[in-house]
């Protein structure tokens, strides 16, 4: 993404010296402000190694070949799933002054029940929600004046997909994004379905792959371009994008009416991790509120950073697609964590659809 650049410029060339402290960081893409590196590295004269990923898939398999990351942002199932493993180093509190001051203790409640007990291993980064976007007009165009996506099905239709290969459909190409759809398609709960459930949400997507594009990177960025017309798309993503386009309500997101999944990306501390101490030190920047508004209000997610909230733009704070209403909320569900041989299960079934040598972006 065009903006990313920026930020492997900046982390390239701010400090020089040859023993100088390094931090490596592994994050998804545009996932924080243009300034947010290269002021943590001014502030501490840590100098930031940044790279970016697109999937929770290839972040897991970087983080189980052992590469070596001091700070990486997994989704909150593979969390799960890597803190079972042995795979994070538990948080260290008292070097992170800013959890205690700044952080929205109801949410950090929620994670505590249902995933990490005691918070120890992970911090609430940013959340959204995933829904189908699309060129409104440029699907009317295809599909009549009177259609508009409302539910997963239409989505997975092969009839509307072959119509709409036309204007170009796009999936993202991870299965941990696409499965728990698909299951919403076949009327299953992606937090607990039966084997036939997931071998029909399986075969929906196998059925209609043959009509739709896979892709993680810049799927915004198609969109606006007209390179599709619908995509499943990640809400801030795409209002971070619209936000720079001159015609957005030309498009539209929606969350259909079989509900979807609320995500929360967590940041925290590979167990092989170099430098915990300045790990600690990055964690604890996100959490001050000024920095983290900004990377709110570039970004376009909430975050659970609570001292953020004074500094959030009018426009972010009030747009209904990143802040879900209450009514939309009530359709979200955070899915409950793979097992081991869920996640397998979910990974040979895209090499089945994808291809068997299929790669995570
Ligand atoms: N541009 C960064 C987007 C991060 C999206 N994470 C989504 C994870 C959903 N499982």
């Amino acid at each position: 993404m065009i903006r990313n650049v920026l930020f492997a410029l900046t982390a390239g060339i701010s400090m020089t010296a040859a023993a100088q402290e390094e931090v490596r960081i592994y994050n998804w893409s545009d996932y924080v402000g243009p300034e947010t590196i290269s002021d943590f590295e001014t502030q501490t004269g840590i100098k930031v190694i940044y790279e970016e990923f697109e999937s929770n898939e290839r972040l897991d398999e970087a983080l189980r070949a052992n590469e070596a990351w001091d700070v990486i942002f997994p989704s909150d199932n593979f969390f799960a799933g890597q803190m079972r493993d042995g795979l994070l180093s538990p948080l260290n509190k008292r070097k992170l002054p800013n959890y205690y001051a700044n952080l929205d203790r109801a949410f950090l409640a929620t994670m505590q029940t249902d995933l990490d007990p005691g918070n120890r291993y992970g911090l609430p980064y940013m959340w959204g929600t995933t829904g189908i976007a699309y060129n409104i007009e440029a699907v009317k165009a295809v599909m009549g004046s009177d259609f508009e996506f409302s539910s997963w099905t239409q989505l997975f239709d092969v009839n509307v997909a072959r119509r709409l290969q036309s204007c170009g459909v796009n999936f993202l190409d991870s299965p941990d994004e696409m499965m728990p759809l698909a299951l919403l398609a076949v009327g299953a709960s992606p937090s607990g379905y039966s084997d036939a459930e997931f071998e029909q949400a399986t075969a929906l997507v196998q059925r209609v792959s043959r009509y739709v594009t896979f892709k993680l990177e810049d799927f915004e960025a198609d969109l606006i371009e007209g390179n599709t017309c619908v995509t499943v798309a990640w809400n801030g993503d795409l209002m971070a994008a619209l936000d720079e386009v001159d015609n957005p309500t030309d498009y539209n997101y929606v969350v259909p009416e079989e509900g979807s999944i609320l995500w929360i990306d967590m940041v925290t501390i590979p167990h092989n991790a170099q430098n915990v101490e300045a790990a600690h030190t990055f964690i604890n920047y996100l959490l001050e509120g000024e920095v983290n508004a900004k990377i709110v209000n570039y970004v376009a997610y909430p975050s659970a950073v609570r001292a953020a909230t004074p500094f959030i733009d009018e426009d972010i704070a009030s747009n209904t697609v990143i802040f879900p209403s209450s009514e939309e909320r009530r359709r979200l569900v955070i899915p409950a964590p793979d097992t081991v041989e869920q996640a397998n299960r979910k990974l040979a079934a895209w090499r089945s659809i994808r291809g068997a040598d299929w790669v995570a972006e």
